[in-house]
């Protein structure tokens, strides 16, 4: 063990809760699984493995329910009065005590979720240096793995203008060295992923902004990122995070196509992904399913940080996902492509701020895991009724058997030859069903 002091089965925090177990859909008890049964075969894989559910730090363990409007209703037992060391320390040793009772096998964090406050670069530095070899420690005692770090590039108010994309170079170079120290310690933890979410890349008005500048300010420094990536061998993925908008008003990242644009224009398509959030993808005006079909089929999906906004306000709300069907319709786009590879479904969700007790954080998670589990069955259930894809290949069937499809994909067909031919033949095709309300209801049919 790096630090003398770790004592990861010292005092619980979590006194009264049972690790949680799976104990099928008839169980009355609240803090049980009823469908996330680790080591059940879903399509030729365990349900651990598809999932590969992770418990993020920063809203279960970080947050003390502060909003706006008011201060924090938590009162959590490892919140010290201040933000110090041995807070730090004691909220590592609850964090991981959760993940542990609750048998999920990844956590992620920012950098500075796991350490003390800083008060300069060089602090925070250090202290990530240190807390780093604790989360080693604490990995090593409980099997519990990092799917991915981060750097948080939004909170220290020198950020007020972004990190990578500050007009300040000042500023741009301390969040280049959070980020170098992060991917080298994300790296160091054998984490799967390294995640970068545009916090504050993006504008509040472009009267003050030279959006030309900060976005090839952007290109560069995601490149230079990649190049460290192999420099020191990382095996995981860099991903990007799409978010339209919050906290600013215009976030570069928008969604999953405008990052591929990005991405395209620099020549890192084949090196950068994404990690996408349901919350999200509707405040882009997206469905769930459609960032995932996007990133599916322009090559670039990598992770999924799981939950949901509220139907009725469409704010980042971040809740936990209970919406079977969502996830579900989610799941029908992503498993055809051979699922999650590196990438997780990071719990990236927060209870409510009346949700005041320590119970309240298993009761969300179970219902989350849950959640997933479900729609992992109900998906499996989908696609291997084989219908669906029966249907959508009969739909575009013309394209492989027909004269006029091939003709038309063939090399050397042009604007004019398709249309001489369409008009040579005198088409005038009807209109085919799609089908729709038949394959709801067959989605229905399968939910569990
Ligand atoms: C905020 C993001 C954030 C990232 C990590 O909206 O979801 O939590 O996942 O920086
Ligand atoms: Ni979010
Ligand atoms: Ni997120």
């Amino acid at each position: 063990m790096a630090d003398g002091q770790i004592k990861v089965d010292g005092d619980p925090v979590f006194k009264g809760i049972d690790p949680i177990k799976f104990e099928g859909p008839d169980s009355d008890n609240p803090l049980a699984y009823r469908y996330y049964n680790k080591d059940q075969m879903v399509m030729g894989k365990r349900m651990e493995d598809h999932l590969r559910m992770a418990v993020c730090y920063w809203h279960t363990f970080c947050w003390d329910g502060f909003d706006v409007f008011g201060g924090g209703t938590f009162n959590r037992p490892w919140h010290g009065a201040a933000n110090d060391r041995a807070a730090a320390d004691a909220k590592m040793a609850a964090a991981f005590e959760f993940f542990s009772k609750l048998g999920l096998p990844y956590y992620c964090f920012h950098d500075v979720d796991v350490t003390e406050e800083s008060a300069t670069p060089n602090e925070l530095s250090n202290n990530f240096k240190r807390q780093a070899d604790r989360l080693a420690a604490y990995q090593e005692a409980t099997g519990v793995k990092l799917l991915w770090g981060t750097a948080n590039l939004f909170s220290n108010p020198r950020f007020g203008a972004g990190g990578l994309t500050n007009p300040n170079p000042e500023v741009a170079a301390c969040a280049v060295r959070q980020v170098r120290d992060c991917l080298e310690v994300t790296e160091a933890l054998g984490g799967e992923n390294y995640v970068l979410w545009g916090g504050r890349e993006g504008y509040d008005t472009l009267l003050n902004t030279d959006l030309d500048r900060e976005l090839s300010n952007f290109g560069r420094f995601l490149a230079m990122v990649v190049d460290h990536k192999h420099k020191i061998g990382f095996q995981g993925k860099i991903l990007i995070e799409p978010k339209p908008h919050e906290p600013m008003y215009h976030q570069y990242d928008f969604d999953s196509a405008t990052v591929y644009g990005f991405l395209k224009r620099f020549g890192l398509e084949n090196e950068v992904h994404v990690n996408i959030e349901p919350n999200h993808a509707t405040l882009a005006g997206h469905s769930f399913a459609h960032e995932i079909a996007t990133a599916v089929s322009l090559g670039i999906m990598g992770s999924i940080d799981i939950n949901c906004g509220n139907y009725q306000n469409g704010w980042d709300t971040d809740q936990f996902n209970l919406d079977v069907r969502d996830i579900t319709l989610a799941l029908i786009e992503l498993l055809p492509s051979g699922g999650l590879d590196t990438g997780g479904f990071n719990f990236d969700a927060k209870v409510r701020r009346q949700s005041s007790e320590v119970e309240d954080l298993f009761h969300a998670h179970v219902g989350g895991v849950d959640a997933l589990a479900r729609a992992l069955l109900s998906a499996a259930d989908i696609l291997e009724k084989g219908e669906l894809a029966k249907l959508k290949s009969e739909r575009y069937a013309g394209w492989e058997n027909s004269d006029l499809g091939k003709l038309m994909l063939s090399e050397g067909a042009s604007l004019e030859s398709i249309a001489n031919k369409a008009a040579e033949s005198g088409l005038n095709p009807s209109h085919t069903s799609g089908r729709q309300e038949m394959l709801e209801n067959l989605v229905n049919r399968s939910l569990k």
